[in-house]
C-alpha cells in the first residue's frame, strides 16, 4: 500500500494477527477481486494476493484483471487483515485456561455485554471491524442472548481442537511451503462517540481489539509449535486474562460442597490442574518475549475466576454491584476502589486454598488483579442418568461482571477511553 494508497493516516507499522509477523504499509498485499485470479500459492481457495503498482482515483490497488480491490492481507501469510489495524492502534487479548474453564462463554457473554453497555454509559462505541469477522462469536451470543426458543436448555460446543473439524475457527496457510495453523482471531473496534469527551482524536483513543478462543489443550506442554503456533498472541498481548475455575480446584470444591447445587461441584467433578496452565503460559511468555526469569512482566496479569455464581458464598455474598459511577458529566466512570476492594478479597480467598496459584502469579506480573464473573449467572442442568452435564436456559443467563477485567485494564492501563474514580466506596 504504498503512494495513492487508499488512507493517509496509516500506522508505520502493523503487526499481524494471525501469523505475528510485523511489516510497514508498503509490503501490504491486495486481494485480488478479478474472477480469474484464484488460487493463492499460500491458502486454499482463496484470491491470488499481489502487491500493487496501480491504484485507482480513490487509492484502491488494481489487479492484474484491471479491477480495482478492497482487500488487505499479510505479506507472510497472506491472511486478510483488517483496515482498522492498519489505522487504530491495535490492543491483542490473551485468554487462558484449562478445558472447560469457561473461556467460550466468558468471551460470548463479554462481548454482548459490551456492545449494549459502552455506548449506553460510556459514550464508545464497541463494534465488529466488519461483517464478515466474529461469526463463530455472534453465533455463540445469538444462541445465549437473543434465542427465540429462550426455555430449551442450550450449550455451547467445547472449543475444538481439530482444525479440519473447524475451519470457522482455524486458519490453515503454507509458510516457506510447510502447512502452518493459525487460531482465528476476533476483532473489534473500541472508539469514542460524538459526545465522548475524546472525540476529536479518535485515532490516538479508539483500539482495534483482538482476541482470541484457545482451546484449553493448547496450553499443555508441546501444544504450540512451529506448526501450530496457537497460542503466540501471548507474547504481544497488552493483557492476558488467566482464567481459574474454583469448581476445578479440589480444595475450594471441598469448601463449596456443603451449600452448592452446581452439578460441576455436586456430581462429576473435573480437577484440573491450574496452576500448571499458568506455568505453561508463564514459560511461553517468557520464551517468546525474551523476559529474564527474575524479572517480571510489565502488562497486566487479571486472574478471572468464572462461574461465580456456583462459589459466590465463599466469598460471603451473592451478587456483586455494578462497579461503575456516574460522573458530574452523566458519563459513567469505573469505579476502581470497588473493583481493588473485590480484588484484594478474591485474592484473599485463593491464597487460602491455592497460595502455590498466587503467589506464581504474583511472581510473574507486576501488576495482578483478580475479578470474580460468572457467565451465565446460572448452573447448568444435570442428566443424573448419563450423568452429563447439561446446558442452560436461555431465559436463565444473567451475567455477572464479564465486562469488568477488560474495562477495567482499558481504564487503567489504556489510555483515556475509560474515565475511572479511585476513592470512596
Ligand atoms: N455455573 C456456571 N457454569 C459455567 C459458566 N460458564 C461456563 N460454565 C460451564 O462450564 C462449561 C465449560 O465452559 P466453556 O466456556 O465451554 O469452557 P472452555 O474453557 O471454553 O473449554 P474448552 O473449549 O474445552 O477449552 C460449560 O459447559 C458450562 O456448563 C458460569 O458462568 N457458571
Ligand atoms: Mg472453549
Ligand atoms: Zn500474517
Amino acid at each position: 500500500m504504498s503512494e495513492g494508497s487508499i488512507r493517509t493516516n496509516l500506522r508505520q507499522k502493523i503487526v499481524c494477527p494471525h501469523c505475528w509477523y510485523e511489516f510497514s504499509p508498503d509490503e501490504t498485499l491486495w486481494v485480488a477481486e478479478h474472477p480469474d485470479l484464484e488460487d493463492d500459492v499460500q491458502l486454499v481457495d482463496q484470491p491470488q494476493r499481489f502487491l500493487p503498482n496501480r491504484f485507482d482515483p480513490v487509492g484502491r490497488a488494481i489487479d492484474a484483471g484491471n479491477v480495482s480491490c478492497e482487500e488487505l492481507a499479510c505479506p507472510q501469510c497472506h491472511l486478510i487483515v483488517p483496515r482498522a489495524l492498519f489505522e487504530i492502534v491495535p490492543f491483542f487479548a490473551s485468554i487462558v485456561g484449562t478445558v472447560s474453564c469457561g473461556k467460550t462463554y466468558f468471551l460470548t457473554a463479554m462481548t454482548w455485554k459490551l456492545r449494549r453497555l459502552l455506548p449506553q454509559r460510556f459514550e464508545l462505541l464497541f463494534a465488529d471491524t466488519d461483517l464478515n469477522s466474529n461469526k463463530k462469536l455472534k453465533e455463540y451470543e445469538r444462541l445465549l442472548f437473543y434465542n427465540p426458543e429462550s426455555d430449551l436448555p442450550i450449550k455451547l460446543r467445547k472449543t475444538e481442537i481439530n482444525p479440519m473439524g473447524a475451519p470457522d475457527l482455524y486458519n490453515q496457510v503454507k509458510i516457506d511451503n510447510r502447512p502452518v495453523t493459525f487460531p482465528r482471531p476476533f476483532f473489534f473496534v473500541i472508539r469514542p462517540q460524538d459526545s465522548h469527551p475524546n472525540s476529536h482524536s479518535i485515532a490516538r483513543h479508539a483500539r482495534a481489539i483482538c482476541l482470541y478462543d484457545n482451546a484449553g489443550e493448547h496450553f499443555e506442554p508441546g501444544a504450540d509449535t512451529q506448526r501450530t503456533p496457537v497460542t503466540r498472541h501471548l507474547a504481544r498481548s497488552r493483557v492476558v486474562f488467566m482464567l481459574f475455575d474454583p469448581t476445578q480446584d479440589p480444595n475450594m470444591r471441598a469448601a463449596c460442597r456443603p451449600d452448592a447445587t452446581d452439578p460441576q461441584i455436586v456430581h462429576g467433578p473435573v480437577t484440573l490442574r491450574q496452576d500448571l496452565v499458568l506455568h505453561e503460559v508463564v514459560d511461553r511468555i517468557r520464551r517468546d518475549t525474551g523476559l529474564g526469569l527474575s524479572e517480571r512482566h510489565n502488562r497486566p496479569l487479571i486472574v478471572v475466576l468464572t462461574k461465580f455464581d456456583a462459589w459466590c458464598h465463599l466469598l460471603k455474598v451473592k451478587e456483586l454491584r455494578e462497579p461503575y459511577k456516574q460522573s458530574k458529566s452523566g458519563l459513567f466512570v469505573l469505579d476502581l476502589a470497588y473493583i481493588e476492594k473485590v480484588s484484594e478479597a478474591i485474592k484473599k480467598l485463593l491464597w487460602k486454598y491455592c497460595p502455590d496459584f498466587v503467589a506464581s502469579a504474583q511472581g510473574f506480573a507486576e501488576n495482578v488483579t483478580y475479578i470474580p464473573v460468572s457467565a451465565t449467572g446460572c448452573a447448568p442442568g444435570y442428566d443424573p442418568l448419563t450423568e452429563e452435564v447439561l446446558g442452560m436456559r436461555p431465559s436463565d443467563i444473567n451475567p455477572m461482571w464479564v465486562e469488568v477485567p477488560l474495562l477495567y485494564t482499558l481504564a487503567r492501563f489504556e489510555g483515556n477511553l475509560i474515565g475511572y474514580a479511585r476513592s470512596g466506596n
